[in-house]
């Protein structure tokens, strides 16, 4: 069996080890620029395939994502779609996910944020403890990602809200969906936290309307994609008073350009596209998986949906 890994951003020998050790006698091809394709290979593992690369590889049986997003994939107009395209699903990465999703709102929901400006002034001021119960906390995306995070957060006493397409029946977190549930959800969200796949439908979503829509002060945390942000709609939200501060991960363009804006902007922390990293030894296990359900001829776990796009 022939795998083909194709990452700039993973270690392949690293990869290379785990997976041999869980699919003996796999040949485990790590693709570079210039390479003839080959005819033979069953596996894709992928990160951000360049455009056009995978169309050449002729033998597939499936192309397997290294990520939970697969819009890195899905923008190559000339993708084989005939084969199951497969989002990675691990308790790894939703985890790490959560971890990060916890740490950004205790930091708002605590005001950690107005005591560093206090600090940097010398200044001494206790302000009273807000209550977790009294903070309503919005996520948007209520899949992997944003069921474990949500429930965590409930766990703490955070009020927590979930906007998605279809309904969820979470137990202590109200649903929201559609576009007809989606003013209903900001304007009751006070740390709005996305974590959606960016697709058609999704991109620009954080935009000058949705973001007036949120109460005053409210706080933006930005785990899913840069496309999702209008830029210039939440630098102009945050500059006029409306956005306490804003927290992204993802952007338009990675890595940020130097001169972007963000980078200098008071309200604005920029961590680097590092919210989640997949882990290789419990990705390994969902990849492994899925290879072996599809050599016994059975569909894939987590093929994605070619129409919606995740
Ligand atoms: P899932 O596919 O499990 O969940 C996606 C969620 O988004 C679902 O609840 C879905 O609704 C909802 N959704 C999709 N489209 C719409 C829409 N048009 N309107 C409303 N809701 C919508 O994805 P994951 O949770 O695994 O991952 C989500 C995203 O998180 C990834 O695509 C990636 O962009 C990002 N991510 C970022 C990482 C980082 O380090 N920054 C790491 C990992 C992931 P429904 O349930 O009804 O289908
Ligand atoms: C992912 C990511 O989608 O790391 O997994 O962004």
């Amino acid at each position: 069996m022939k795998l083909l890994f194709l990452s700039e951003f993973d270690n392949a020998d690293h990869w290379r080890e785990v997976l041999q050790s869980k699919l003996p006698g796999l040949e485990f091809i790590v693709w570079q620029k210039g390479d003839a394709p080959q005819d033979d290979i069953d596996y894709a593992l992928v990160w951000k395939p360049p455009v056009g690369v995978l169309k050449s590889y002729t033998g597939l049986k499936a192309i397997l994502s290294l990520g939970a997003g697969v819009d890195g994939i899905l923008c190559d107009l000339q993708l084989p779609t005939h084969v199951p395209i497969v989002r990675l699903v691990d308790p790894g990465l939703a985890n790490g996910m959560a971890e990060y999703i916890i740490y950004w709102t205790l930091h708002f929901h605590r005001k950690f944020d107005v005591y560093a400006r206090f600090a940097a002034d010398n200044s001494w001021k206790p302000m009273r403890q807000p209550v977790t119960k009294n903070r309503t906390v919005g996520i948007m995306g209520m899949g992997e990602m944003g069921r474990n995070a949500a429930n965590k957060l409930s766990m703490l006493g955070f009020r927590v809200i979930g906007w998605s397409r279809s309904e969820k029946a979470i137990a202590g977190v109200q649903s929201y969906y559609g576009e007809a549930g989606f003013d209903a959800f900001l304007n009751q969200t006070e740390i709005l936290i996305n974590l959606l796949p960016l697709t058609e439908a999704t991109t620009g979503l954080i935009n000058a309307a949705s973001l007036a829509a949120l109460p005053k002060d409210s706080v933006l945390i930005n785990a899913g994609r840069g496309g999702h942000v209008v830029d210039a709609d939440l630098l102009a939200a945050l500059d006029s008073g409306h956005l306490r501060a804003a927290v992204l991960d993802v952007f338009h363009t990675e890595p940020l350009p130097a001169d972007h804006l963000y980078w200098s902007h008071p309200k604005v922390t920029i961590t680097p596209h590092v919210a989640s990293l997949t882990q290789t030894r419990s990705a390994a296990d969902t990849i492994t998986r899925n290879i072996l359900r599809v050599e016994r001829g059975e569909t894939p776990e987590n093929v994605i949906d070619l129409e919606k796009g995740y």
